[in-house]
């Protein structure tokens, strides 16, 4: 049973428990509410990349640093369904479109995301968007549209949030999330660890992911990757058992969400990975970019599953 009434000491003791022991008890739980030889492969399309107006400090698309990141405008109709259908072609069971967008604006261009996340989800898989804040009115469009879940991450504590990001409210990002799960569409929400929080600032994001009820439908655990140019360009990599026990201590509170192994995964070894789907991590960003970032790609990725014995989950499983 899912439960929305952890405390952060509750919490806290789940992230704290010894590592072998964690991960064990995270598996057994993966195991009874997942089909644990299968996971979520999952493909990113920028649809429009860089220059955005927010601060987010981790983030190569804010147009106020100097990243290498260029930015563009929003990409053709058939240039993203001829990327989708690349995705697919490749085993993606789900097409996230990300925009760098301080918020959606009722206009032309969400006419035509609004288009083709119709098509994209016409061609059999599952539709994520990324845009930004929205309103009601929008996730109802949206959803009129067919699209399966929003992402939209709550990235951190609410007490850190304001030494990563000033340009908006820890609120307007709950606000967003309430207006998605209103209008029926599957809030998908996580978060970035490496940012220099603490271990309570962790338990702080678990624990506003964990209250909502119902859980998001998948949680994305993203090692921040330090872009030269940001604010954040020189934080040194956190051990990866910090990356375990956050994709272990998720699985065990939020057991019948997706644990999402997000950014961050190019460099790691395939033992680190076999490590995090082990502790419940149950899904992953395929092809050789994430948003403006190097990412694996699908054939490696291909032979990592074939090596680990996992099968590409069909898009929209229900789980047990
Ligand atoms: N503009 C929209 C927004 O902020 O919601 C959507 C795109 S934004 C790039 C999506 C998420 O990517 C962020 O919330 C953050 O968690 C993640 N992200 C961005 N840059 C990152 C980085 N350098 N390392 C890890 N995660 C990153
Ligand atoms: C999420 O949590 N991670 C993805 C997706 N949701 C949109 C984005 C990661 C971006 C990494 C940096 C980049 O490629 O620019
Ligand atoms: Fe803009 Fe999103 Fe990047 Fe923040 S994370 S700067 S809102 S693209």
């Amino acid at each position: 049973m899912s439960r929305c009434d952890w405390t952060k000491e509750e919490i806290k003791n789940i992230y704290q428990t010894p590592l072998l022991e964690l991960i064990y008890q995270a598996a057994s739980i993966h195991r009874k509410y997942h089909a644990a030889d299968q996971i979520q492969v999952c493909s990113l399309i920028s649809i429009k990349t860089g220059g955005c107006p927010e601060d987010c400090k981790y983030c190569p698309q804010a147009a106020r640093y100097q990243t290498n990141v260029e930015a563009t405008a929003l990409m053709r109709e058939e240039e993203i369904l001829s990327s989708a259908k690349k995705a697919i072609a490749n085993g993606a069971t789900r097409v996230c479109l990300g925009a760098a967008w301080r918020s959606v604006r009722d206009s032309a261009q969400f006419d035509r995301i609004l288009e083709v996340v119709k098509e994209i989800t016409e061609m059999g898989v599952e539709v994520c968007c990324t845009l930004g804040m929205l309103n009601e009115s929008q996730a109802e469009r949206l959803k009129a549209a067919g699209l399966h879940a929003y992402n939209h991450n709550l990235d951190t504590s609410k007490e850190f949030y304001s030494s990563i990001i000033t340009s908006r409210r820890y609120e307007d990002r709950l606000n967003t999330l309430d207006a998605v799960e209103k209008a029926g569409v599957h809030v998908c929400s996580g978060g970035i660890i490496g940012m220099g929080e603490s271990v309570e600032d962790r338990i702080g994001l678990l624990y506003m992911l964990a209250s909502r009820n119902p859980h998001p439908e998948s949680v994305p655990i993203n090692l921040l990757v330090p872009v030269p140019g940001t604010p954040l360009e020189e934080k040194k990599p956190v051990p990866i058992w910090d990356l375990i026990r956050m994709i272990a201590t998720a699985r065990m509170i939020m057991p019948k969400a997706m644990i999402r192994l997000s950014a961050g995964r190019l460099g790691r070894s395939l033992e680190e990975q076999a490590l995090c789907f082990l502790a419940g991590a149950n899904s992953i960003f395929s092809g050789e970019k994430l948003l403006t970032r190097p990412n694996p790609d699908f054939d490696e990725d291909r032979e990592m599953m074939h090596l680990f014995g996992l099968k590409i989950r069909p898009a929209f499983a229900v789980n047990s």
